[in-house]
């Protein structure tokens, strides 16, 4: 996307600061100011894009919006809470960078924010103590401490199409959507992909398309967002609420305001059931994923039940008996909930008009991309004026291996990384000292809201800063044995839960050739942080430290 207008900043070559960190969304935004202004120290951020946002800066593909209710999708922080208010239930893309500019006026970020500034080489250099990290224009950063805060969604995935450069309309990665948006009007639009960012394109610009066309390897088993225009007058009535508030959304599986509740799905009749899942279903959002029954994403056969329901509900609103076999089998297509639902706006009344066309590609894979359009393995080939990739990304993992990080020897971490992921509490890493990260691999992230997991995270790593400076330490490192225990522990719970069969970016499964293996820690976010806090309250234990 373009620059806008009140952008700082670039620095000089030879840079010297105490924390150097990459990546200017929610997590490193909330780290420059804790660290500048709470604990005095130098801190540079560094940020590929044009802007603050992070994930709200390269998404802004049409209908782009946070599945995420307010206020649990924001920082804690009163001083932030306290003037801020939203206009809808589920903010969209424009009004999350509103927030980032609002956040920036407040804690005055961007004076200390590199933009244009894309990280292609971070090492710690022994001889010094210190982190050498280059960037793309030939600059260097030294530092103290190296945090990377680039998120779980850094790189984007291509499918290897033939053809694909071929296309002679437009057509775009969802990840890399121009912020001035592409015109539609009257247009013949293909999605790509049917996970939050595909069904969320295709409601949208089936608004003003001629028609869309939309490509479904596995059906997204979307759920209501139902959602509402906010007051200015109502959300201050419920600020009083907000300390509590964001106190307990740390208390919750997924840092949400809903939590699973203390039943079994067969313990109810199967009356009480449905009324049950009715009213989750009637308030829309989250509710009939994370505020259900305890069992339901452990057991197969309570999440039969879900599916059952979900199905029901969903085929009664698709009159075209071939849509609606393909969007919403009778059969279950995966564990109900083991992929992220969107939240869908009328996605499922969209397609069932006669103009827009759901094809299953997994009967018909796509084979190529042609200049006019996409052919598929029947050979039927389909034209297009745009061409939407709402294909993913390599989660969790790709973008912190595409940075051309360098253990203490000179290897990268792709090459730790290649056979399995190996982190110690999904924040630091062996052979790479006086590194943090967050909202990465092995931490809550998939299965939690994203503020929550930063604040827990990031609070962490404030701490572990603090240790660090009262006692005297200038390096830690966690051991190889503290990191293989945190593999095992988070492949251990994951195998307790429906997740760890079911093919899916927290499984590294949408990657061809990338190991598969749960990726993030799907013990909640509560136990998470009690985990790590016992690190601490052991002295660093699991990690060398000087
Ligand atoms: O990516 P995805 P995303 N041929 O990986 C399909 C968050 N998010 O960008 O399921 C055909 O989920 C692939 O098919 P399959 C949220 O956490 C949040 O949508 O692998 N299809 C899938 O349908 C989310 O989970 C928000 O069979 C191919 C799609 O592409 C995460 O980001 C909004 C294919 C990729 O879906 C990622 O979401 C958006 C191929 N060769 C995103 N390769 C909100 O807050 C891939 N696919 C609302």
């Amino acid at each position: 996307p373009p620059a806008r207008a009140g952008q700082s900043d670039t620095y000089a070559d030879n840079l010297e600061v105490d924390v150097l960190i990459v990546g200017a969304g929610f997590g490193g935004v909330y780290l420059l100011h804790k660290l500048r202004d709470e604990f005095g120290m130098k801190v540079k951020v560094v940020e590929a894009g044009k802007d603050l946002g992070g994930i709200w800066y390269w998404n802004c593909y049409p209908g782009a919006r946070v599945d995420s209710m307010v206020p649990v999708y924001e920082y804690s922080m009163e001083k932030l809470w306290k003037n801020w208010n939203w206009t809808e239930k589920y903010p969209d893309w424009a009004e999350l960078r509103k927030y980032f500019d609002f956040v920036d006026k407040q804690l005055d970020i961007k004076k200390d924010v590199a933009f244009d500034s894309k990280v292609v080489g971070a090492r710690f250099d022994k001889a010094s103590q210190r982190w050498v990290t280059k960037l793309e224009d030939g600059r260097t950063a030294y530092s103290k401490l190296f945090i990377c805060a680039t998120g779980f969604a850094a790189k984007r995935y291509f499918p290897d199409w033939p053809g694909l450069d071929t296309f002679k309309g437009i057509m775009h990665h969802s990840s890399f959507w121009p912020s001035e948006g592409v015109d539609v009007a009257g247009k013949r639009v293909a999605v790509i992909g049917t996970g939050s960012t595909g069904i969320q394109i295709a409601q949208e610009t089936a608004k003003t398309a001629k028609s869309v066309t939309v490509f479904q390897r596995t059906p997204n088993l979307c759920l209501p967002m139902r959602q509402e225009k906010l007051t200015k007058e109502a959300q201050e009535a419920q600020k009083k609420d907000y300390p509590e508030f964001y106190k307990n959304r740390m208390t919750t599986f997924s840092g949400f305001p809903m939590d699973f509740v203390d039943r079994n799905t067969l313990d109810d009749t199967p009356e009480q059931r449905e009324a049950f899942f009715e009213e989750l279903w009637q308030k829309g959002g989250f509710w009939f994923w994370l505020g259900t029954y305890k069992d339901m994403l452990k057991d197969e056969k309570a999440n039969d039940e879900a599916y059952k329901f979900w199905a029901k509900k969903t085929r009664a609103r698709i009159t075209d008996p071939v849509k609606r076999d393909i969007l919403a089998p009778l059969e279950k297509p995966h564990p109900w909930g083991t992929k992220r639902p969107s939240l869908e706006q009328n996605f499922y009344e969209m397609l069932d008009r006669p103009e827009n066309e759901v094809v299953d590609v997994k009967k018909t894979p796509i084979v190529e991309v042609t200049e006019k359009g996409v052919r598929t393995a029947d050979d039927k080939e389909r034209e297009f004026d745009v061409i939407a990739l709402a294909t993913g990304f390599d989660s969790l993992t790709g973008g912190m291996k595409s940075m051309g990080l360098k253990d203490v020897n000179g290897a990268d971490l792709s090459e730790k990384w290649k056979n399995g992921t190996y982190s110690y509490l999904g924040m630091t890493l062996s052979g790479f000292p006086n590194l943090f990260y967050l909202y990465g691999a092995q931490g809550p992230t998939a299965f939690a809201n994203g503020p929550s997991c930063l604040e827990s995270q990031a609070g962490w790593i404030l701490s572990a800063i603090a240790k660090m400076r009262k006692e005297g330490i200038s390096y830690i490192e966690p051991t190889t044995a503290s990191e293989q225990e945190w593999h095992d522990k988070i492949q251990t719970i994951s195998k307790t839960t429906l997740f760890h069969n079911v093919d899916s970016w927290y499984m590294g499964a949408n990657i061809p050739g990338k190991p598969r293996e749960q990726l993030s820690f799907s013990g909640g976010l509560p136990l998470y942080t009690q985990e790590c806090r016992k690190v601490l309250d052991n002295g660093f234990e699991g990690f060398v430290t000087a």
